[in-house]
């Protein structure tokens, strides 16, 4: 049976006005077991990022009248905490995948001429091999993103946390190219292709996404590898193959003259720059899941992922 309620509603677990609880559903089992509940005070929506989105609630609570509980995979379905999704694209998460079939078992009455999506499997610190999309600081935390989803590593706490983009912006796009923080307008920037978003806090400041042409760029580049803002001078690198280009933030224009061969500033690179960041005064550039540390241009190191992101996994 499948209602919605508001406050007490039948049962022993009443509702608790807009936010909080959005529904709950019975595991299996005779009488109410199976039965969804949905919180009628909430905001529920189609398609909008304002307000809860019907499909995405009523999936996880159907995950639970089927016999799913929690998960801790920040990607799954049966993660405890909703996240905007959009349902035209959202594929069941490999998580969720396993889950019901450990219960049921896998499908076998498929038709092996439909050629189904692969269920997303959501990205692991413990993959030495990963290399990560973007990485940024923002108002004194540092974010690393990568497909859907990014960690967010805390001063405090040295566990970094993952949870999907949308989680955090809702109108982000996934699988980014670059990100930086220009501190001086309290914004972040992320690029994909030949767009550009910038938010503020969590919301998406107006006018955006913009074309990557408003920094300037050569009509050629048609995305951005990485991007680099530079405290020191005052500019931000932005990586596109073996050059970078320099824009200059106090003046908001892109320096003028061909972009610069990024090993003769950055000694000791050997590969592509694949995402860039400053921290406590030292300059991190990844290359793959390698990290080049300088300070004052000097390499100082070379250190793996796991130098932020330590796999916790045991
Ligand atoms: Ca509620
Ligand atoms: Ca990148
Ligand atoms: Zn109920
Ligand atoms: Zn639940």
């Amino acid at each position: 049976m499948i209602s919605f309620g508001r406050q007490s509603h039948g049962d022993y677990y009443p509702f608790d006005g807009p936010g909080g609880t959005l529904a709950h559903a019975f595991a299996p089992s005779p009488g109410i077991g199976g039965d969804a509940h949905f919180d009628e005070d909430e905001d529920f929506t189609f398609r909008s990022n304002r307000g809860y989105i019907l499909f995405m609630v009523a999936a996880h609570e159907f995950g639970h009248s089927l016999g799913l509980s929690h998960s801790d995979d920040a990607g799954a379905l049966m993660y405890p905490v909703y996240t905007y999704r959009n349902p035209d694209t959202f594929i069941l998460p490999r998580d969720d995948v396993n889950g019901i079939q450990s219960l049921y078992g896998p499908n076998t009455g498929k038709d092996p001429s439909v050629e189904e999506p692969l269920p997303p499997t959501t990205p692991d610190a413990c993959d030495s091999t990963m290399v990560l999309d973007a990485v940024t600081t923002l108002r004194g935390e540092m974010f690393f993103f990568k497909d859907s989803f990014f960690w967010r590593s805390y001063p405090q706490s040295s566990t970094p946390q993952q949870s999907l983009i949308t989680n955090f912006w809702p109108d982000a796009p996934s699988n980014i190219d670059a990100a930086y923080e220009s501190r001086s307008s309290d914004k972040v920037y992320l690029f994909k292709g030949r767009k550009v978003w910038a938010f503020r806090g969590y919301d998406l400041v107006r006018g955006y996404p913009k074309w990557l042409t408003r920094f300037g760029f050569p009509r050629g580049v048609r995305k951005i590898d990485a991007a680099l803002y530079d405290a020191e001078s005052g500019k931000t690198l932005f990586f596109v193959g073996s050059k970078y280009f320099s824009y200059d933030e106090g003046r908001k224009t892109m320096e003028w003259g061909p972009p610069k061969i990024v090993d003769r500033t950055f000694y000791g690179l050997n590969g592509r720059v694949t995402a860039a960041v400053q921290h406590r005064g030292f300059t991190y550039i990844y290359t793959g899941p390698y990290i080049f540390e300088y300070r004052s241009r000097t390499l100082s190191r070379v250190l793996r992922n796991s130098f932020f992101l330590p796999c916790s996994n045991f």
